[in-house]
């Protein structure tokens, strides 16, 4: 949804396009999740957020949550447009991480959510660790978090699916981890503060534990729709 190398970019024309293949599909009930992208990356970066604390981390972590807020806010008004009534659940309210890693969410508030019949829009943040003091919720935390309420996660990502030795494979195992530089080109000039592809691969390594996981394109119009219908499309199932 944002240009990762243009700081606060947001891709409203994709970010439409991606609300209504979810609102054409026939999936019901659902939980949103975004990460940082150019809103949230450059600010966590520039403040070392996900390192030691400074003497500048209190406002790294003030104003990093304002931009995530900001880019939040985009995609909700854009969900209001198409009247996909959601609700707004900042990473960094719902979890606390133990030296970076996700120690606690509270998986109950979006539940609660669900049943009133709206959806819960949860995103990447700054959070609180017990140990490090700061740390950054990245999406993909959340959706490991929540991962046991679910049938199914997608990640909606702007490559294929996953690359190995320079081919997009259909099911990716665990044995087949890790990446290697080569298996999973990602454009240049992107920040990325939360590990790149391999932090993700391996949580979703984790996630498929407990629901069917898949990666799929959500540049390609139209893919994002079959997946949520079953439907036969290019995209990486990972298996644990
Ligand atoms: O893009 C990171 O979330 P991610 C959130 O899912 C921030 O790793 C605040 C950089």
């Amino acid at each position: 949804m944002t240009d990762k190398e243009k700081s606060y970019s947001f891709r409203t024309r994709i970010a439409k396009r991606l609300l209504k293949e979810i609102d054409k599909s026939s999936i019901e009930r659902y939980v949103l999740i975004h990460g940082g992208g150019s809103f949230g990356h450059p600010g966590a970066k520039k403040y070392a957020l996900n390192e030691e604390q400074t003497e500048s981390s209190a406002e790294g972590l003030s104003k990093v949550q304002l931009d995530m807020r900001r880019m939040n806010n985009r995609l909700l008004e854009l969900m209001q447009d198409e009247g996909m009534w959601a609700v707004s659940i900042p990473g960094g309210l719902v979890t606390t991480f133990k030296k970076g890693e996700l120690d606690n969410i509270n998986r109950e508030i979006f539940k609660k959510y669900l049943s009133v019949g709206v959806t819960p829009v949860g995103f990447g943040d700054v959070a609180i660790d017990t140990e490090k003091k700061l740390t950054i919720c990245s999406g993909d935390d959340l959706v490991l978090g929540l991962s046991r309420l679910a049938d199914k996660a997608v990640f909606v990502s702007d490559v294929d699916g996953i690359y190995k030795h320079g081919k997009i494979v259909q099911t990716f195992e665990g044995d087949m981890f890790p990446l290697e530089k080569d298996d999973f080109p990602r454009k240049n000039g992107a920040v990325d503060v939360t590990g790149g592809m391999n932090k993700k691969v391996e949580k979703m390594l984790r996630i498929s534990k407990d629901c069917d996981t898949y990666i799929v394109n959500g540049e390609e119009s139209g893919r994002l729709r079959k997946i949520l219908d079953d439907e036969e499309v290019l995209s990486t199932e990972v298996r644990s």
